[in-house]
């Protein structure tokens, strides 16, 4: 489903199976080497969702090849299996091949019950390919914005556990948000009971 040009939901891409593999492999990511954390902010205050890097990690205030802020050792690269995953989703989503998406980065954020994203754009890369968002665990309200402003218009979708968002084109550059979590919505069976996983798959267009 086409929300805005550029920008396609997919629900429920991803099965029960994968599901769980990626909650696992997740729950293993956040343990480190670099842990799973609230973001720091520069204004001293920190992001109430928790995030994990792969291939990057925010070293505050800035993104980094090597954990500089935590042992300086370098960062794990995002696994071929994630990123052909990747490129499954890119492929689907806009029905055409997508052998060129390469992404190179992941941020896993997980919200707890209370935690909520502000409308922001994603500007930290240097390329615009798009991103590919997978939701796990409690589904969310999603605000998808305009280019212009924080402020609306804009529309609000509900994105649950296995669902796909893929952000390309004059979209990938709108403003966005998650204004709530519902608690308890978790899908059984899952390997996590609460709170909310989202992935995204990113080209940062730095070099390795
Ligand atoms: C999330 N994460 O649900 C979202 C999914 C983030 C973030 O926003 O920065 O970690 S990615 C949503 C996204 C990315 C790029 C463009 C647009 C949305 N968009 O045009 O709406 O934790
Ligand atoms: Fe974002």
């Amino acid at each position: 489903h086409e929300v805005a040009p550029g920008a396609v939901h997919v629900p429920a891409w991803l099965d029960g199976h994968i599901q769980r593999r990626l909650v696992d492999t997740c729950r293993d990511w956040a343990r480190g080497p670099a842990p799973m954390r609230h973001t720091a902010l520069p204004g001293g205050g920190v992001m109430s969702v928790q995030t994990v890097c792969l291939g990057w990690h925010w070293s505050p205030y800035r993104y980094t090849r090597r954990a500089v802020d935590v042992d300086d050792a370098p960062v794990a690269p995002l696994p071929r299996w994630l990123a052909d995953l990747g490129r499954r989703a890119v492929a689907d989503a806009y029905s055409r091949p997508a052998d060129d998406y390469e992404p190179d980065t992941a941020l896993i954020n997980f919200y707890d019950a209370d935690a909520r994203m502000g409308m922001h754009q994603d500007k930290d890369e240097h390329v615009a390919e798009p991103i590919v968002s997978l939701s796990l665990g409690d589904a969310c309200v999603f605000r998808f914005g305009n280019r212009e402003t924080r402020g609306r218009p804009y529309t609000d979708i509900r994105l649950e556990s296995g669902d796909l968002f893929v952000f390309g084109g004059p979209s990938r550059f709108a403003y966005h948000g998650v204004p709530s979590v519902f608690p308890d919505s978790c899908p059984p069976g899952l390997g996590m009971t609460r709170g909310r996983l989202n992935l995204t798959l990113r080209m940062t267009g730095l070099p390795p």
